[in-house]
């Protein structure tokens, strides 16, 4: 059901929030992670196999838990963003987003208009209750969403300023991985020249007045990443969960 984005609230009354991708496709994987309690359950379809129907499957099987539920889209781009909002998730990761030209576009992608270019299909969605939450729906999606983009490579870095300065972004998101990849380094995660771009980054963004997350690296310490200023730390996943639970 249509619903307060709880996510949103939480950092609007300041706190800081834990994450967990949804990487396993499973509606089961998705239930378990919801009553463990993390502020937000990130369905990825970046980087893992679904698609919308199993999306949807997780955002049932979520439905009941107070986790805020969002996902990671293929790319930045309108169409997907679309159908990724009228399944009902509560708000998005946008991968690849390097210049404020692309970060409007984003946005734009997210809202419905004037705001923005999305379109609406008010009662054949999951997203309104099949129509039946149509009324509060079109009065408050285009605030209720977070809005996260991502940012991983070194122009996007660059960049931040102007990324940052862009209305309605909610959160800037480093991608500590793909950006080893655009310098070259990628898998070197304790590389000093990274370490020193991503603290560029963090700076620029906390300059820029934004939220600031980011995924957990291994051996980091959680309440350490969060007095370094990030807001969301994503520091687990379900694969991962499982793979390390197996191997124990
Ligand atoms: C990256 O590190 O590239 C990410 O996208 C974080 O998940
Ligand atoms: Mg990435």
């Amino acid at each position: 059901m249509y619903r307060e984005n709880r996510l949103k609230q939480h950092f609007a009354d300041g706190r800081k929030a834990l994450g967990c991708w949804l990487q396993m496709c499973s509606p089961l994987a998705a239930e378990i992670v919801g009553q463990a309690g993390f502020d937000c359950a990130i369905i990825d379809i970046e980087h893992a196999p679904g698609d919308l129907l199993t999306a949807i499957s997780q955002l049932q099987a979520l439905s009941a838990s107070p986790t805020t539920v969002l996902m990671r889209v293929q790319w930045n781009d309108p169409v997907y963003i679309k159908r990724a909002l009228d399944a009902g998730v509560e708000g998005l990761i946008i991968p690849y987003v390097n210049t404020a030209e692309e970060a409007r576009a984003a946005v734009a992608a997210c809202l419905y208009p004037p705001a923005g270019i999305r379109g609406a299909a008010l009662a054949a969605v999951r997203a309104v209750d099949y129509g039946k939450a149509r009324t509060e729906y079109v009065r408050t999606i285009n605030d209720n969403l977070f809005i996260i983009l991502q940012i991983e490579t070194l122009s996007a870095v660059d960049n931040i300023p102007e990324i940052a300065a862009v209305e309605g972004v909610d959160m800037l998101f480093i991608g500590p991985t793909d950006l080893s990849a655009d310098m070259g380094r990628l898998g070197r995660a304790d590389d000093p020249e990274l370490a020193a771009v991503i603290a560029r980054a963090v700076s620029a963004v906390k300059d820029g007045g934004r939220l600031l997350g980011t995924i957990g690296y291994a051996g980091e310490n959680l309440e350490e990443m969060f007095a370094r200023g990030y807001d969301l730390v994503i520091g687990a996943s379900d694969v991962v969960l499982l793979r390390e639970g197996a191997a124990a």
